[in-house]
């Protein structure tokens, strides 16, 4: 089969990608690895930041988002005896909507299906062949059969375990890494969130998140060691783990329930750069991971995706300079957000193995946030996106 764009990987990036290119006229296809139902039994990200909200509503697919999403005009934070309201509207005039990462991957699968979008599931085996010349192609095996696309293009979607950076030579990638010493235990439970916006707690236990999904699904995380399993943390322990990292006011309303999903991910800093080699162009997960703790991961994918889809556009329509800059725009993107997530994970977190010193200025930084408008307008500005 012919398609002017591959797309490897069927999350947010490859389906959003698709769909931006197939609104102006591109014809391309998307192998993902994976079942349907796998991709989206997927728990991940919570926060858009307005700029994937305008990208989800101009390409036809914000209407749900819209309905049930919910507008946050700020967060909370608090550590070492501070609490400090962020008011993102107040100090940038923006927002960010709380709409889980599952539900945009729905009805980013929803509308492909409505326009007949070619979507392979359980291709397994994708192999990228000739990306260095100017006829590439992608083979795969799908329901025992070997098959092959022939295109002009390879849009690297398939996240950070993928084979397309790798497909990129070592001798042309620079990896940046750097492995945080604890991880995340996710839970989701049907309960009412602890509060109206979101509350990223420091504590000498352990950092703690308080996000939702909805009035009655919430998701919250605690900072646990590496060496923790899922199977170690029952809910009753989880739940009482989460009241003592939270300030008292909001421990003793905090309601409990049964988890619906329990997970431990690790957190990682990671950016490989260049971003495209050849006919390979990478966005998402599969060029950079950021610690969630910024909130940034889904949304860096969008930007991504924003740029590859108008270079590619562009191209197509006889005009290559987009495409030729396409990674050192994505790039120059996403180290400041890489940035920004190593920034409030520094802030927020226990790193014992760095003692006291560490310690006080993480308590100095919340200090002077909390006094700073100057502070709270670049903690703001970063939070709900800076420019495309
Ligand atoms: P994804 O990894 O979502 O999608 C890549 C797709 O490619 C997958 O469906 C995979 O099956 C497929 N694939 C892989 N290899 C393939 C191959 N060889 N052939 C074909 N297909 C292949 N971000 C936040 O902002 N907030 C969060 O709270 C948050 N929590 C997270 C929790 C976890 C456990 C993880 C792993 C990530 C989390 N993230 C979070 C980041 C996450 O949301 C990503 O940024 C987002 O999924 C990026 O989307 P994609 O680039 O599409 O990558
Ligand atoms: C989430 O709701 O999953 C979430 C929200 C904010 C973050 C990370 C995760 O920073």
């Amino acid at each position: 089969m012919r398609h002017q764009v591959c797309i490897i990987g069927g999350g947010p990036s490859g389906l959003l990608l698709s769909l931006l290119l197939r609104r102006a006229g591109v014809d391309a296809v998307v192998l993902e690895r994976r079942s349907r139902d796998y991709v989206l039994s997927r728990i991940r990200a919570g926060v858009l930041e307005q700029g994937l909200c305008d990208i989800l509503r101009q390409a036809g697919v914000g209407t749900r988002m819209d309905r049930e999403g919910f507008v946050h005009d700020g967060t909370i934070i608090t550590a070492h005896g501070t609490t400090v309201h962020i008011d993102f509207k107040k100090l940038t005039g923006k927002s960010v909507m709380i709409y889980g990462q599952t539900e945009v991957t729905h009805d980013l699968y929803d509308e492909l299906d409505r326009i007949g979008a070619p979507i392979f599931h359980e291709a397994e085996d994708v192999a990228i062949h000739d990306a260095d010349t100017d006829a590439p192609y992608v083979t795969f095996s799908h329901q025992g059969q070997t098959r092959r696309v022939d295109c002009d293009y390879i849009a690297g979607c398939d996240g950070f375990h993928g084979v397309s950076r790798r497909s990129i030579p070592e001798s042309v990638r620079r990896e940046f890494e750097h492995v945080y010493p604890f991880g995340w235990l996710g839970i989701l439970a049907h309960t009412p969130p602890v509060a109206d916006e979101l509350v990223y707690s420091g504590h000498e236990r352990g950092f703690a998140l308080c996000s939702m999904r909805n009035a009655n699904l919430s998701r919250h995380y605690l900072q646990v060691p590496l060496t923790d399993k899922v199977e170690d943390w029952s809910d009753e322990a989880f739940w009482a783990e989460l009241k003592r990292r939270l300030p008292p006011h909001l421990a003793e309303i905090l309601v409990t329930g049964p988890s619906i999903e329990k997970s431990i991910a690790p957190l990682r800093s990671f950016i490989s750069e260049p971003m495209s080699w050849g006919r390979i162009y990478l966005a998402g997960d599969a060029a950079h991971i950021v610690p969630p703790t910024g909130a940034k991961g889904l949304n860096l994918a969008a930007s991504d995706v924003w740029y590859l889809s108008r270079a590619l556009i562009a191209q197509f329509a006889g005009d290559g300079q987009l495409l030729q800059d396409y990674s050192a725009t994505a790039l120059a993107r996403v180290w400041k957000a890489s940035r920004f997530s190593w920034s409030m994970t520094r802030m927020l977190h226990e790193f014992p193995a760095e003692g006291e010193f560490l310690a006080r200025m993480q308590a100095a930084e919340v200090d002077y946030l909390a006094h700073s408008e100057a502070a709270q307008t670049a903690l703001a500005e970063n939070y709900v996106g800076l420019p495309y």
